[in-house]
């Protein structure tokens, strides 16, 4: 495969030298199975990175620059590994830092992953015997380890352990495929979003452990209090964009319909006949559940919707049958129950529909999506 080590340099000269040398010298020749190459990111660096990078490009054949504009880590990124797709036909990135904090040593290891399947590999400070510098200050040591804390906890997404480092490797179909929404966080942000992207399309995310190491010459680019707004306003719209417009959002705004079809045909049949309330809830559940299941498959489930006319069919028929089974026994039972126990007079039969269906939603939801709208593995 064709991969390429991106490293992304905003005055950076001596530290990419040194990082390219150790690269060429030391790391691609163990490397036998892939053929390696590097792109600097540069943002037009004042301290002339990218002429630096252009004398050594004669004399490692391997080695290109992308430069623009500068906006921002991330940015950089998305422009470099734009230009690594488009115009050195990559198949898997690099992301690197340039100061040499990423031991470039560690590359084979993240490649052994991709070897073994995973679309993306994560270097973790936070796990597995990974480490964040010991000289550190207290207060640097505090916000690195409470962030991503802060990330996890608020994304809710626990079983990756380092969201806001930068060494890492993809292959090229996770970026072509979160390419589009990767312009809004073009700070360092950036790591974070596309991360949560790339988890949320089901993409195979492994984690290396990485000894953080500590920059050595050249000044920090992070801007502190900038980027923890920056990050906070990310992880809290990303996590109630997808709890409120996720899978259960949707499936509450479909039971939400249903709810009112049902109640609907139970308040007709209630008027007009003097039907068991159970049983009138049972009649009156069929119209809703035909329309949850044919929402649910367009909607909320779609990629896991059917393809054609006899899977609609058998699914239909398996949701009508699980759906009954919470309608009779928990809904129209615990309805019946309360007809039996308290009457039926005005507003009792709504209070118990208004109960029951409560109970029956938590059971509902945990049917659907273990049982009928399974998740398939992401291809
Ligand atoms: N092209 C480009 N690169 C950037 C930009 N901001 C940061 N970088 C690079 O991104 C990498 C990480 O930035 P650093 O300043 O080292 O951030 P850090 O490692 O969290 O901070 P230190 O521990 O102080 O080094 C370095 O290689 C920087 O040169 C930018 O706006 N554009
Ligand atoms: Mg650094």
């Amino acid at each position: 495969m064709k991969v390429v080590v991106i490293t992304p340099t905003y005055n950076e000269k001596g530290n990419v030298e040194k990082l390219i040398n150790i690269l060429e010298e030391e790391v691609f020749p163990k490397i036998k199975n892939h053929d390696m190459h590097i792109l600097v990111a540069d943002d037009n660096s004042p301290d002339g990175t990218a002429d630096a990078i252009k004398k050594l490009m004669q004399k490692w054949k391997n080695l290109d620059v992308n430069v623009g504009e500068k906006q921002g880590l991330g940015a950089a990124y998305v422009r470099a590994m734009t230009y690594a797709v488009d115009k050195m036909n990559a198949d898997v990135m690099f992301q690197i830092d340039a100061d040499l904090q990423h031991d470039p040593a560690k590359i084979p290891q993240f490649l052994e992953k991709i070897d073994q399947g995973y679309d993306m590999v994560i270097g973790t400070r936070y796990s597995d015997g990974g480490s964040i510098p010991a000289g550190w200050p207290i207060q640097r040591k505090i916000f690195s380890i409470l962030g991503n804390l802060v990330v996890r906890t608020i994304l809710l997404k626990f079983s990756i352990h380092d969201w806001t480092g930068g060494f890492r490797v993809l292959r090229k179909e996770v970026f072509l495929k979160e390419k589009n929404e990767l312009t809004s966080f073009k700070g360092y942000t950036f790591q974070v979003s596309f991360l949560n992207k790339a988890v949320r399309d089901g993409f195979k995310v492994a984690e290396v452990p990485f000894h953080f190491g500590e920059r050595s010459i050249g000044d920090s680019k992070i801007a502190p209090m900038a980027y923890i707004t920056d990050l906070l306003k990310y992880v809290i719209t990303a996590s109630i964009k997808e709890k409120l417009f996720g899978t259960f959002g949707k499936f509450l705004v479909v039971g939400g319909t249903g709810f009112i079809i049902q109640l609907i045909v139970y308040k007709f049949i209630i008027g007009s006949s003097n039907l068991p309330l159970g049983l009138a809830n049972l009649l009156s559940a069929q119209l809703a559940i035909f329309s949850n299941y044919n929402l649910n498959n367009l909607w909320t489930f779609k990629h896991e919707k059917s393809s054609n006319l006899a899977s609609y069919f058998v699914k239909m028929l398996g949701f009508f049958a699980t759906s009954n089974v919470g309608v009779l026994i928990i809904q129209s039972g615990l309805i019946q129950l309360g007809e039996i126990f308290f009457g039926r007079n005005y507003p009792l039969p709504y209070v118990y529909f208004v109960l029951a269906t409560g109970v029956l939603l938590i059971y509902n939801f945990s049917m659907y999506r273990f049982v009928i709208w399974r998740k398939k593995p992401h291809q």
